[in-house]
């Protein structure tokens, strides 16, 4: 396997900045949507998008008692389902550690949520009828590039139990509308609960294999670390984690906030792939009490939350936790990890107020 990429200190570099435009975040204010308008939902594309060809269809190989390919048109005949799904960067705040490794530079705004329509994956396979044998099932993407040296499609895995789960979906709609370029036309895997690498799109081929599959994005990718050269563990549902809409109006350059004195209500969402968020914590200045959380309203969505700030004259720092019905709570310092995984530490947003 290649080498990893040495770890950054400091300033952001030409390629990180490259990767944010390309891969663009959701706003903070978006947060406010339920449902996040899909020109703003967030973005991760590791090569190109690749084109819809006319003689697109679906293939579905390997270990099944009837492999079958399907066309957009008759996928879109078969029973569909809607999920409302919130999706998140494993990656997401790499760009607040230090050192940082070389990728994406997401600050905290790669998460957002849609409506995702299609076929549960459960029924193909069914139709397919899976052999006992098989131990893994591939999800191919059409877009091809390089990474640390190795040129490969975008393919992750889903082992059977899973990829079984009937939220599990082959979507080709998204809030309503044909599945954007962007978000895998003309179809895409959508894993609710993980972090949003599973959802693979630009899917073009499922394939059911004999033993663990060994593509790079699955067996090096994705994988907590604490040092180079280990194993790792592999990131899965996502971890508790909370935003706010940073309050008051921004300073075009530094972004930093001014808001007016008096109460502010202060709102924002949190989400966790392991269970309903139970709790939520807004700290000022570092006292912290509970924000009223709504009930869960989709079980697969993010939550909102809301909370009253007396607003004084002065500098205050602002602070959101959340807590899971599984006693997960979020760190108040980022979790390390060597790529910038996972990290659910507390969003800190600064706020002057006159
Ligand atoms: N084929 C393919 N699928 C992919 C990716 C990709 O680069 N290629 N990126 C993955 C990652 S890392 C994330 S976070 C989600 C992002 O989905 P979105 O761009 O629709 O928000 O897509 C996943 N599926
Ligand atoms: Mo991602």
């Amino acid at each position: 396997m290649s080498a990893r990429r040495p770890p950054l200190v400091g300033r952001f570099t030409g390629e990180e900045l490259a990767l944010a435009g390309r891969n663009r975040g959701m706003p903070l204010e978006a947060l406010r949507h339920d449902v996040t308008p899909s020109g703003l939902h967030y973005l991760l594309i590791h090569f190109d998008i690749p084109p819809v060809t006319a003689q697109w269809k679906l293939r579905l190989t390997g270990l099944l008692k009837h492999p079958f390919e399907i066309t957009l048109e008759e996928l879109k005949t078969l029973p569909a389902r809607t999920e409302r799904v919130t999706l998140e960067c494993a990656g997401n705040g790499r760009g607040q550690l230090s050192p940082r490794y070389p990728s994406v530079p997401w600050l905290e705004e790669g998460v957002s949520t849609a409506e995702w329509t299609g076929v549960p994956l459960a029924a193909l396979l069914g139709r397919a009828g899976l052999r006992s044998e098989a131990k893994d099932i591939v999800f191919r993407g059409a877009d091809r590039g390089f990474d640390r040296g190795v040129e490969h499609e975008f393919a992750r895995s889903l082992v059977p139990e899973l990829a079984m789960r009937a939220d599990v979906l082959l979507a080709y709609a998204m809030n309503g509308a044909p599945l954007p370029p962007q978000h895998g036309a003309p179809l895409r895997l959508v894993v609710p609960r993980w972090y949003g690498m599973a959802s693979v799109k630009w899917l073009y081929a499922i394939e059911a294999l004999e033993r663990g599959f060994d593509g790079l994005q699955q067996a090096s990718g994705y994988h907590f670390r604490s040092a180079a050269g280990e194993k790792g563990e592999p990131c899965t549902l996502m971890r508790v984690n909370s935003l706010m809409v940073p309050p008051g109006i921004p300073d075009f350059y530094t972004r930093k906030r001014v808001a007016r004195a008096g109460a502010i209500e202060v709102t924002g969402r949190a989400w966790s792939g392991a269970a309903p968020i139970v709790r939520v914590e807004l700290g000022v200045d570092g006292l912290w009490r509970d924000a009223v959380v709504e009930e869960r309203q989709c079980e697969h969505a993010w939550q909102a939350w809301h909370a009253v700030w007396d607003a004084r004259a002065g500098a205050h720092e602002l602070a959101c936790r959340a807590t899971d019905a599984l006693g997960r709570r979020q760190p108040l310092e980022p979790p390390s990890d060597l790529s910038g995984f996972g990290n659910n530490g507390v969003q800190r947003v600064h706020v002057t107020v006159r």
